[in-house]
C-alpha cells in the first residue's frame, strides 16, 4: 500500500503482514507528532541490517573494521556527552510518587505527557522512524512478551537485531490483537532542510519515561545503551518488574506473578552429568558476563559451566511448582574495557565477528583496542573521541563504559536450552557485591526470608572512578536499585509473597539463596581471592549444598563453607588465607547493622516486617 505524501506527514507503506489495526494507528500517531521524512518497517532481515549498517558508515556514524581482522563489525563512536546510562533523568511516572517509591524519580503522569508531546513534537523531523517490533524472550514463549520500538536512529534499529528477536515474525505471534509495549524513542535532533546531520546525534535534554500503568515507554535525546535500546533496562526491568508484580496482584493461584531481575542465568553440569541452573545478582562491575561464561579450573575436569543469559532472567512458576526462567535478551551488550583472552576466553570469541563496537579506540590496522586487553598498548591508536592517542597521551583511548553488540549464539558455550521457550528450571539465586571487608565469600540463607534480607541488603563499595571516594558502600538491593519499576519494598514484599507461596506447595522445589562476596582484601589491600575461573570452587559447594552433599557451618549470618568444603586442587590457598576471606567480625558486622538501619528507614513506607524480623534476629546472634 503506498500511500502518498500529504500535508509534510511521511506515507506510512505499511506492509500487508501486519494484522494489527491499533498498532498501525498508533504508529501513525507517532508520525504525526514527531513528524519524521520516512517510515521503515523493520523485517529483521540480513540484508537490512547490512544495508543500514553501511548508511551509518556514509554518514559517519560507524566504521568498518578491518574484514581480515573482524569480519562484518563496526565501530560507533558516540558525543563525548551521550556514553551512558543516565539514571537522574530516568522518569517513573505512577499514579502516586508512592507508588514508585523513595528510590525512583516520581513525575505526575498527567503532568509528563505534556512535557512528552513538546519534546516530540517534530524532533524526527529530517529523519527516518524505524518501527523495530521484537520480542523480549523466545518467540512465543509463555514467559516472553512483545513490544515495538519507534526510534529514529538506525543505530538502534541495528543493536536491536542483535540484542532481541527483533523482525517480521514478532507480527505472527502479535496478530490481530496481541499485546505490545509501545516504545517511543527520538535522539531529539530534528534536521532542518539542508541541514548537514552530525556523526552521533543526540540532545543535552534527556528524558528516559515509564508508565508503569499503561506500560509505556518513552525516551528522549540519547541514542546511547539502556537509554535507547528500550528492550534492556527499560522494558525488561522497569515495566517487566511492574507487570510482575500485576500479574501476582491479579490473583490467580500459585503461578500468577513472576520476576523480571537483573540476573545472570547460568548452567552447571558435573561430570556424572548432574545439570543446574542458577540465577545470579551482581551490581555493575563486578565481572557479571564472566561469571556467566566462567571456565572451570583445569582440576575441576568434567565440570561445565554453560550461559543462558549475562544480565537479565524472567522467572515464572512453573506447574510443578518450579521456578522457570528465560533470557529474554538475545544478544550481550557487555563492557569491552578489562575483558581479554585470560579474564574471559568464551566473550572474546564471542565477539571474533559480526559485532558492534561503541566507543572503544581503533587500530591502525582497523581492529579495535581497549584498556585491559592486551598488556601493552598499541604504540598508536585513534581514540574514541576520533584523536591520535599514543601510551604518552595520558588519556583512555576506549571509554571506560565502552560496549560491544553481539549475538548470544556467538557465544562458544551457549547453554543448549537458552532458547527454549519453557525456560530453565532454577536451583539456586546468588547475590553478590563488592567489599573489601565484612561480607564473606560465601553464605548460604537458613530460609527464603533470610535470603530475600541478604538480597534487599546488597551493598557494594564505590570505586574512585565513580564518586571519587574510595570504600563507601552504596547500598543496591536486588543489584535492582535503578531497575525497579515501582516501590522498593514493595518489590521485597513480591519476593516474600512468591517464596510464601511456592514454598506452601512443594518446599524442596524452592531456589536456595547464596550470597557472595569475590572482593574481600588482605591486609596490603590486595584483592585475596583470586576469583574469575576459582569461583568454580564455590559454585560446586553450592551445587552440592542443593543436593545436600556438602558441609558448612553456620554463623550468624547464615551457613558458609569450612576450608575443608571446597576444592582446593590447583589453587594453593591455605586455611588461613581462607579465614581471611570467610572469618566474621563481630564489629563490622554492627557497623554493617547500623548500615542496614539507614537503608530501611529510606524504605520505611511498606518495608515489610519479615525483614525488620531477620535484622532482630541477626541482632541477638551478633549479642550472644
Ligand atoms: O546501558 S545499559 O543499560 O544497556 C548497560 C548498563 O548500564 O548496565
Ligand atoms: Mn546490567
Amino acid at each position: 500500500m503506498n500511500q502518498p505524501v500529504m500535508g509534510g506527514v511521511a506515507a506510512l507503506n505499511v506492509p500487508a503482514y501486519i494484522k494489527q489495526q491499533s498498532l498501525i494507528n498508533w504508529v501513525a500517531d507517532i508520525a504525526a507528532l514527531a513528524k519524521p521524512d520516512r517510515i521503515h518497517w523493520c523485517d529483521g532481515s540480513q540484508a537490512e541490517y547490512d544495508r543500514l549498517c553501511a548508511e551509518m558508515v556514509a554518514a559517519g556514524t560507524m566504521k568498518k573494521l578491518n574484514a581480515d581482522k573482524r569480519p562484518n563489525s563496526y565501530l560507533a563512536c558516540s558525543d563525548p556527552s551521550d556514553v551512558a546510562r543516565v539514571e537522574d533523568r530516568t522518569f517513573i511516572c505512577s499514579a502516586t510518587r508512592e507508588e514508585a517509591g523513595p528510590t525512583n524519580n516520581w513525575t505526575d503522569p498527567t503532568e509528563m505527557p505534556g512535557t512528552l508531546n513538546g519534546l516530540f513534537d517534530g524532533s524526527m523531523v529530517g529523519r527516518t522512524m524505524y518501527v523495530v517490533p521484537f520480542s523480549m524472550g523466545p518467540l512465543g514463549s509463555p514467559i516472553a512478551h512483545i513490544g515495538v520500538e519507534l526510534s529514529d536512529s538506525p543505530y538502534v534499529a541495528v543493536n536491536m537485531r542483535i540484542m532481541t528477536r527483533m523482525g517480521r515474525a514478532v507480527y505472527d505471534v502479535l496478530g490481530a490483537d496481541g499485546d505490545f509495549v509501545p516504545c517511543v524513542h527520538s535522539v531529539g535532533a530534528p534536521l532542518k532542510a539542508g541541514q548537514k546531520d552530525v556523526a552521533w546525534p543526540c540532545n543535552p535534554n534527556k528524558y528516559i519515561v515509564h508508565f508503569p500503568e499503561t506500560r509505556e515507554i518513552w525516551s528522549y535525546g540519547s541514542g546511547y545503551g539502556g537509554n535507547a535500546l528500550l528492550g534492556k533496562k527499560c522494558f525488561a526491568l522497569r515495566i517487566a518488574s511492574n507487570m510482575g508484580r500485576q500479574a501476582a496482584q491479579a490473583g490467580g493461584g500459585n503461578q500468577s506473578g513472576w520476576l523480571a531481575e537483573h540476573m545472570l542465568i547460568l548452567g552447571v553440569e558435573s561430570p556424572e552429568g548432574r545439570k543446574h541452573y542458577i540465577a545470579a545478582a551482581f551490581p555493575s562491575a563486578c565481572g557479571k558476563t564472566n561469571f556467566a561464561m566462567l571456565i572451570p579450573p583445569a582440576t575441576f575436569e568434567g565440570w561445565k559451566v554453560t550461559t543462558i543469559g549475562d544480565d537479565i532472567a524472567w522467572i515464572k512458576p512453573g506447574a510443578d511448582g518450579r521456578l522457570y526462567a528465560i533470557n529474554p535478551e538475545a544478544g550481550y551488550f557487555g563492557v569491552a574495557p578489562g575483558t581479554n583472552e585470560k579474564t574471559n576466553y568464551n566473550c572474546m570469541a564471542s565477539m571474533r565477528e559480526n559485532t558492534i563496537f561503541t566507543n572503544v579506540a581503533l587500530t591502525d590496522d582497523g581492529d579495535v583496542w581497549w584498556e585491559g586487553l592486551s598488556k601493552q598498548a598499541p604504540a598508536h591508536l585513534i581514540d574514541w573521541q576520533g584523536r591520535d592517542w599514543t601510551p604518552a597521551s595520558g588519556t583512555k583511548a576506549a571509554h571506560p563504559n565502552a560496549r560491544f553488540t553481539v549475538a548470544a549464539t556467538q557465544n562458544p558455550v551457549i547453554d543448549a536450552a537458552w532458547d527454549d521457550p519453557a525456560g530453565v528450571p532454577i536451583s539456586a539465586f546468588i547475590f553478590g557485591g563488592r567489599r573489601s571487608t565484612t561480607v564473606p565469600l560465601a553464605t548460604e540463607a537458613r530460609n527464603w526470608t533470610e535470603g530475600v534480607y541478604m538480597a534487599a541488603t546488597m551493598g557494594s563499595e564505590t570505586t574512585a572512578a565513580a564518586v571519587g571516594q574510595m570504600g563507601v558502600v552504596r547500598r543496591d538491593p536486588f543489584a535492582m536499585l535503578p531497575f525497579v519499576g515501582y516501590n522498593m519494598s514493595d518489590y521485597f514484599q513480591h519476593w516474600l509473597n512468591l517464596g510464601r507461596k511456592l514454598g506452601a506447595s512443594n518446599p524442596a522445589a524452592l531456589p536456595k539463596i547464596f550470597c557472595v562476596n569475590w572482593f574481600r582484601t588482605d591486609e596490603h589491600g590486595h584483592f585475596a581471592w583470586p576469583g574469575f575461573g576459582d569461583n568454580m570452587r564455590v559454585l560446586k559447594w553450592m551445587i552440592e549444598r542443593i543436593e545436600g552433599t556438602a558441609g558448612g557451618i553456620e554463623n550468624i549470618f547464615g551457613t558458609t563453607p569450612r576450608y575443608g568444603d571446597l576444592q582446593w586442587d590447583g589453587l594453593p590457598f591455605t586455611p588461613e588465607e581462607f579465614e581471611g576471606i570467610t572469618s566474621i567480625d563481630k564489629d563490622a558486622w554492627r557497623a554493617e547493622l547500623t548500615l542496614h538501619d539507614e537503608l530501611f528507614a529510606k524504605l520505611a513506607h511498606h518495608l515489610p516486617a519479615e525483614l525488620t524480623a531477620v535484622k532482630a534476629a541477626l541482632e541477638q546472634r551478633l549479642a550472644r
